[in-house]
């Protein structure tokens, strides 16, 4: 009895929250100089290329099969936006650590024939108006690195800042815009802590916090190199993409309120306060260092910065690259027991989603636009009003290969919509936005869900031998919405 009570008074607290019924689409132009793309990443699209070298994901699902899926080669990125003639202005892909240019991934071996199929790609974008946006790192750790430690080893941040130095040097002349990492959260609490991601390292709360001492250094020494050595003569931007959905308080308690802000602070502040503030955010310093005293343990195991590296690390941004998809509702509960640790545990918070938001073939996407515009201005507002640009914003289908193109009531109708909120976060509440790119270009390989998930505004027929691609309806729709700036039939300026 007790629990359909609850029930029930939850779904009517939620619903006004869900729904805005009365929500009006933003009809203002979107700035002339807003820069409109799609983003893609290396390992989800090719594999085994000529001389590419091993990294994590090769060897989980192909070596190791750890993953129901084995990956399936697509074609290259390019032809797709030139054939259709886009009017992108922006295009964001990764760079492979082990790839063709750096098979190993140690700077001793350089392959030449990867490092032109780089420079052509970058240069057929910018004949074509494009700007690269490259990422630097995402997830593809080298197998080598790996075996030696991979994340949880110190020895790692002098190796990815030699590559970082090695791609600034050698395509910093064309890229302007650089970011060091792709969600950082996800290779440590994913990859070391959860296990759910490769490596698949179970060291719940643990793990995960070592990762992410020796990765936020990494970063910040890439920043530096940049900074350094290159900014003088190239001119670019160095930001670093970190992703968190909102979280929305349950009521309107002080109790649901902070529980909002302690979940937002474990999962986006641990990588942004560091490099915007200087330090872990104090919530997660109080909070792991007391469990971790019960827990038995003699220090906390949140690793402290010493000064020098939080004057390190500190400041080590140009601009912030944002990846949000969906929002979760969030509700203070009772301390929970001293046992095992875990992340989960040291937040301390309950997370869930209201069965009642339309979803997608993805459990964790759920439409809700509106969470696009309370997390830009809490962002805005606890980091000192950043430039951003969302390098992901996205929703997937099943892949049924006639259906799923007609996706007007669907994809077109999310990106509409989250624009609109967004564009209602620029105009309403001073955020500097400045871009932002879909994910993704084409239906590609979704890490440990295979080719189930699909987030393509391009159909791939991955059992066709030339893995033909298809436009969906949403293609068209952003398409209109990049060349007329505006989300609506008609648009009026600001
Ligand atoms: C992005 O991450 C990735 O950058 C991109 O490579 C990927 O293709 C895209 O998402 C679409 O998935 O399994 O319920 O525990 C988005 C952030 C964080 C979303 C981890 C999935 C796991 C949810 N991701 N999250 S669950």
């Amino acid at each position: 009895m007790k629990v359909i009570l609850f029930l029930c008074l939850s779904c009517i607290l939620t619903v006004g929250r869900a729904q805005d019924d009365d929500y009006v689409v933003n009809n203002k132009y979107f700035p002339d100089k807003f820069m409109f793309g799609c983003a893609t990443a290396s390992y989800q699209g090719a594999w085994d290329e000529d001389g590419k070298g091993q990294n994590i994901w090769d060897n989980l699902t192909h070596t190791l099969s750890r993953t129901a899926y084995r990956k399936i080669r697509t074609m290259e990125t390019w032809p797709c936006y030139v054939k259709e003639n886009w009017v992108l202005t922006t295009i964001g892909f990764s760079i492979s650590w082990s790839g063709k240019y750096l098979p190993t991934g140690f700077p001793y071996k350089i392959n030449e024939a990867g490092v032109q199929y780089y420079r052509n790609f970058i240069k057929e974008l910018k004949d074509n108006g494009i700007e690269p946006l490259v990422t630097i790192f995402h997830w593809d750790t080298p197998q080598g690195l790996h075996e030696v430690g991979g994340w949880l080893s110190e020895f790692i941040v002098d190796y990815y800042a030699e590559y970082a130095r090695i791609v600034f040097q050698l395509f910093g002349d064309d890229v302007k815009y650089w970011l060091t990492f792709n969600e950082p959260k996800q290779t440590c609490q994913q990859g070391y802590g959860s296990g759910e991601k490769a490596p698949f390292v179970q060291s719940h709360g643990l793990g995960e916090y070592i990762c992410t001492h020796i990765l936020l250094k990494a970063h910040a020494k890439a920043w530096h190199i940049y900074d350094d050595e290159f900014r003088p003569t190239q001119n670019g931007l160095v930001g670093i993409t970190i992703d968190t959905p909102w979280f929305e308080p349950n009521t309107t308690s002080d109790e649901d309120l902070e529980a909002s802000e302690r979940q937002l602070q474990f999962e986006f502040g641990w990588y942004a306060n560091p490099i915007f503030n200087g330090d872990y955010p104090e919530i997660m310093k109080t909070r792991i260092a007391n469990r971790s005293a019960l827990e038995g343990f003699q220090t906390s195991r949140l690793p402290e910065f010493t000064q020098e590296e939080i004057d390190f690390i500190n400041g080590t941004f140009d601009y912030l690259g944002l990846n949000h998809y969906s929002t979760y509702m969030v509700s203070a509960m009772p301390e929970p027991e001293i046992g095992d640790p875990s992340w989960e545990k040291d937040t301390g918070i309950a997370v869930f989603q209201d069965p009642s938001w339309e979803g997608s073939a993805s459990d964790w996407v759920k439409v809700t636009p509106w969470g696009m515009r309370k997390i830009l201005k809490w962002v805005k507002e606890t980091y000192n009003n950043p430039a951003i640009i969302i390098t992901e914003n996205g929703i997937s289908d099943n892949g049924t290969l006639s259906e799923d193109l007609d996706d007007e009531s669907f994809r077109s109708h999310y990106y509409k919509y989250y624009l609109s909120y967004l564009r209602d976060a620029m105009i309403e509440d001073g955020v500097n936005v400045f871009g932002y790119t879909v994910w993704s270009l084409m239906d590609n390989f979704e890490w440990t869900r295979g080719y189930t998930e699909k987030f393509g505004l391009y159909q791939v027929d991955f059992s066709s031998g030339n893995r033909t691609r298809t436009p969906k309806k949403s293609a068209t729709y952003y398409s209109k919405v990049i060349s007329t700036r505006c989300l609506v039939d008609t648009c009026e300026e600001e």
